[in-house]
């Protein structure tokens, strides 16, 4: 290299925010590993993430996620009058098309607009961080939260690389959340490569401007994940005397026990829909006056697979009988 074109190199990156922190801890094993892994050309990769910046903002969000707030603070930020109204528009803009996605895939239609809805606001807020960016921050400067998830982002930055060829990503510049997921459903890169659909078949998984293939994807994403359509996603529960609060879930949605069991260990469901064989949990959430108490099914699990916060998939479904509720009307 000459000393000319050296120094300019210098002096573009003494100018360019772009060219700070291009040495990322970590990013070369990462780029052998890919490389060997996927077979991707470790120079490329090494090229690539030294375009990737560091953002605090990034490191400040995951630090204090929203799932971290009591259900009644959360519960305000997503089932609104605004979200439930919009859904309701969004679902007879595309009625043929959600209908046509909850046939295909098994799904009740109105807790794939829930989902859009607490996403992105049916596509209206997709997110401003550049993927890149996300995924390689969370990567290699996971914050010390208690809970180092730096790994799970590593195997997603692996997976993003992998679209830029298979979904003809534009890597330096596709944008998204804080945390690296997509478009208008907010799929993380593993869940695009495995669950995304091209449902208006022109040969590509589009989740940010073809509403098929967005529809069509969290859609499948619900069904590949044991979604039963029909079926009861939570009910309220008022505990008996004595009820075992052992049984309440904390971190695992997965239903345990039976609606017959629950029942006899306090916790017995004051709807009659409830089918005493169905397996079903304990939820509780904390609410201004005290905590409410909800026996929620297979189907509340399914939703804590695309977000395994309890307040999340709460919201999605309250979200949803709302919106089924004005679109009935
Ligand atoms: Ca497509």
């Amino acid at each position: 290299m000459s000393m000319k074109r050296a120094l300019a190199l210098t002096l573009v990156c003494f100018l360019s925010a772009s060219c700070q922190a291009q040495q990322h801890p970590g990013a070369e094993e990462f780029a052998a590993g890919v490389a060997e892994e996927y077979n991707l050309d470790a120079q490329e990769v090494i090229a690539l993430l030294q375009e990737a910046r560091f953002k605090q903002s990034i490191v400040d969000a995951i630090s204090r996620p929203a799932e971290a707030k009591p259900w009644f603070d959360y519960r305000p930020i997503f089932v609104t009058r605004k979200r439930i109204r919009g859904g309701v528009e969004f679902w007879r803009e595309h009625e043929a098309l959600v209908a046509l996605a909850a046939e295909q895939f098994g799904v009740d239609p109105q807790i794939i607009v829930a989902i859009i809805g607490v996403e992105t606001f049916y596509g209206r807020i997709t997110g401003g961080y550049r993927v890149l960016d996300a995924l390689a921050t969370l990567s290699f400067y996971y914050p010390d939260t208690g809970n180092d998830r730096s790994d799970f982002f590593s195997r997603e930055l692996a997976q993003f690389l992998l679209l830029g060829d298979e979904e003809s990503l534009p890597l330096r510049e596709v944008s998204g959340s804080y945390a690296g997921a997509m478009g208008v459903g907010q799929f993380m890169p593993s869940s695009y490569r495995e669950y995304a659909v091209d449902l208006d078949g022109d040969g590509r998984r589009d989740l940010w401007s073809s509403m098929p293939d967005v529809i069509g994807s969290v859609a499948n994403y619900l069904h590949r994940h044991g979604w039963e359509p029909g079926q009861p996603v939570a009910m309220p529960v008022q505990p008996a005397p004595g009820a075992d609060f052992d049984l309440v879930a904390r971190r695992n949605f997965k239903p345990q026990k039976t609606v017959a069991e629950l029942a006899a260990a306090g916790f017995a469901a004051g709807d009659a829909a409830a089918n005493g064989s169905e397996p079903a949990t304990i939820v509780r959430l904390e609410e201004e006056d005290g905590d409410s108490y909800w026996l929620t099914f297979e189907n509340f699990y399914v939703i804590t697979r695309y977000n395994r916060s309890p307040l999340y998939a709460m919201a999605v479904f309250e979200l949803s009988e709302a919106i089924l509720a004005g679109f009935g009307e």
